[in-house]
């Protein structure tokens, strides 16, 4: 461990070149032979300086297009730190437009302003500038890091994210990141602009996507197992859009995390993740080298019709020996673990709700003459000032959701409710949901149309994780406590419908925010960033004071009356996540989705 620890910061500067660098590795090396000898604490900082830059990435010799990486590479490899590490981050944007990192699932309690989310927590680091990100690693599991400004999570910007514990619950002899992406030709601005098209011909127009697996492009992915031992694979969805459902033949999976919490274990065939999900699985090995198998990633969605690319079924090999055969396995049972069949390790039970929100989400043509998805018939649109700084200078009226103004979805929480939110998803298609700063526990799932289909109510002790897909014509309720004072997203993790809208808002706590977050506590460079893109630092969301928001704030696109309708599908649309999720008395509901409420 002591020894790890010394590598780890040697191995970070180094990386840095120069005299100065030379001299620090000299000093940290000291340092660390300090910490080592002396035994005075395990704990580590990673400091790593990043340009994000645009970098040439060459599809399998099928296209080059440009990619957001860092320092020169794409895809982008997993950060790996262990618990209690601090993880410290010196952002340079080196592209032309604003960019942020947000830590997807970390809690970032007490350092909401960390969080990354432009227009929310962040004005976002302008071209040419940069910021520091200091986060302390207080969770284990498998996240991930990715940029909250704009679409650029779909266009690259992503990494996985892996906080090892040192009092691992499960046994293993050794871990493999498995990072699964969906990939397009195009770049997102260019997809956003046929996905907001108000005529559905140009918006439903097919699109081909491609996928990179493990960093590798599809089908090349090798993950070498030795014949006994147990894996530890941690799967991440960083992509923007597709879901996959993995499986390796021959294998049983067993399944221990769930967006960095910790489960009993489940034995299934195949594991399916949303846009933004993570698991990690246990998988023995054969006890002979005799052959190798493939492993599945089937790349789907609901949202676009490919008849024959959807799913996508791309694989790669679990290699035992270069010079043995592969040994199909086919006709498992497609098995799936369904998130009402998990059960957290730490055996919290369902809280009691102290206040209740629904979300209901629609899509349509809006009278802005776009295609926009919405919350309650409201579109997300950022705010002038970012809610966390209207929410630290508005004195009382931060505990009215009116100051962060319409259009940001805002509602106000107080320090420690539960709160319990329903969210009915009214289109036709999946989508997965995230919650910022928590996990949330899922109490409940059903058709919106014939109501539940998990048999359990409410749940004793229901699974908590922080992203959860919700299928078209579906609804579940969700649990979290308040406990975390700040701003924090509750939005659906597909890029394209990010932009087009599909956010809201929780303050958490606003006489929290303002005795905790003030002043010298931001960190350097937050303000100066806001400034330096001509955005205001203080008072309501139009950066007036009071609740004086003008006109404009009242003039937000609403929804088309007549052409709302159009979240249906499009005749001959074949949904596939019934394949996937099984339950087949539920294809009916998906096909038609609930009637919208008079
Ligand atoms: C891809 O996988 C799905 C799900 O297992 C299956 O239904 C489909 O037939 C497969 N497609 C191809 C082309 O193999
Ligand atoms: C945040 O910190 C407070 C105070 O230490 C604690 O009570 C609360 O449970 C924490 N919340 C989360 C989400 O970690
Ligand atoms: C949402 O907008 C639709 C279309 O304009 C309208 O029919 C409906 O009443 C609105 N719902 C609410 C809750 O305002
Ligand atoms: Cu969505």
């Amino acid at each position: 461990m002591n020894s790890f620890c010394c590598t780890k910061a040697i191995t970070y500067l180094s990386s840095n070149k120069g005299w100065l660098a030379s001299s620090l590795n000299t000093l940290a090396f000291t340092f660390c032979v300090l910490i080592c000898t002396f035994n005075i604490s395990n704990a580590a900082t990673l400091e790593y300086d990043w340009n994000i830059e645009l970098v040439d990435f060459n599809m399998e010799e099928l296209f080059t297009r440009k990619a957001i990486g860092i320092n020169g590479k794409w895809p982008i490899p997993a950060v790996v730190a262990d618990l209690g590490d601090m993880l410290v981050i010196n952002l340079n944007n080196k592209l032309d437009e604003p960019t942020s990192l947000h830590f997807h699932g970390l809690f970032q309690n007490g350092t909401n302003f960390y969080d990354g989310a432009v227009g929310v927590t962040e004005c976002g680091t302008p071209p040419g500038g940069s910021f520091t990100y200091r986060v302390s690693l207080d969770q284990v599991g498998t996240y991930w890091i990715h940029s909250h400004s704009k679409s650029q999570t779909a266009d690259g910007l992503r990494l996985p994210l892996i906080i090892r514990d040192p009092k691992e619950h499960y046994r293993y002899d050794d871990e493999i990141i498995l990072p699964l992406e969906d990939w397009f030709r195009e770049s997102a601005p260019t997809l956003i602009k046929q996905f907001n098209d108000p005529d559905p011909h140009k918006r439903f127009k097919p699109i081909v996507p491609y996928a990179i697996i493990g960093g590798t492009c599809a089908n090349r992915k090798k993950l070498n197992f030795v014949p006994g031992k147990t894996y530890r694979v941690r799967i991440a969805n960083i992509g923007s859009s597709f879901d996959f459902h993995f499986s390796i033949e021959g294998h049983t999976l067993r399944v221990i995390e769930v967006d960095g919490v910790m489960v009993k274990e489940r034995t299934t065939h195949g594991v399916t993740l949303g846009p933004g999900q993570r698991s990690s699985v246990l998988v023995k090995a054969q006890d002979t080298a005799d052959s190798n198998y493939i492993f599945h990633a089937d790349m789907y969605s609901d949202l676009i019709q490919m008849p024959r690319y959807n799913p996508l079924n791309f694989t790669g090999t679990v290699e035992y020996s270069p010079n043995a055969r592969i040994r199909h396995v086919r006709g498992a049972p497609w098995m799936n673990v369904q998130d009402l069949d998990l059960e957290p390790l730490d055996e919290e039970p369902a809280l009691e709700p102290d206040t209740r929100v629904t979300l209901d989400a629609y899509s349509g043509v809006f009278s802005d003459q776009t295609f926009r998805h919405s919350f309650n018939n409201i579109t997300y649109m950022p705010p002038k000032v970012p809610t966390l700084l209207t929410a630290l200078t508005t004195g009382e009226d931060a505990f009215n959701p009116e100051v962060y103004g319409r259009q940001s979805n805002t509602h106000v929480l107080n320090y420690m409710d539960v709160v319990e939110i329903l969210v009915n998803n009214h289109d036709y298609y999946s989508h997965p949901f995230h919650l910022h700063g928590h996990v949330f526990q899922i109490i409940e799932m059903g058709t919106m149309r014939t109501g539940k289909y998990y048999t359990k109510d409410a749940l004793d002790i229901p699974v908590k994780r922080d992203t959860v897909v919700i299928r078209g014509g579906h609804y579940a309720v969700l649990r979290f406590r308040a406990s975390s004072f700040g701003v924090w997203l509750f939005h659906c993790h597909i890029d394209f419908h990010i932009m087009l809208g599909l956010q809201m808002v929780f303050v958490e706590a606003p006489d929290k925010i303002q005795e905790h977050l003030k002043g010298s506590k931001l960190p350097e460079m937050y303000r100066e960033n806001c400034i330096a893109q001509g955005m205001k630092t203080t008072g309501n969301a139009e950066g007036r004071k009071g609740l004086d928001l003008g006109e404009q704030d009242r003039e937000g696109p609403t929804p088309y009356p007549d052409q709302f309708e159009s979240n249906e599908p499009p005749s001959g649309w074949k949904l596939i996540s019934y394949i996937i999720y099984g339950n087949k008395n539920d294809v009916d509901t998906i096909a038609t989705p609930t009637p919208r409420p008079k």
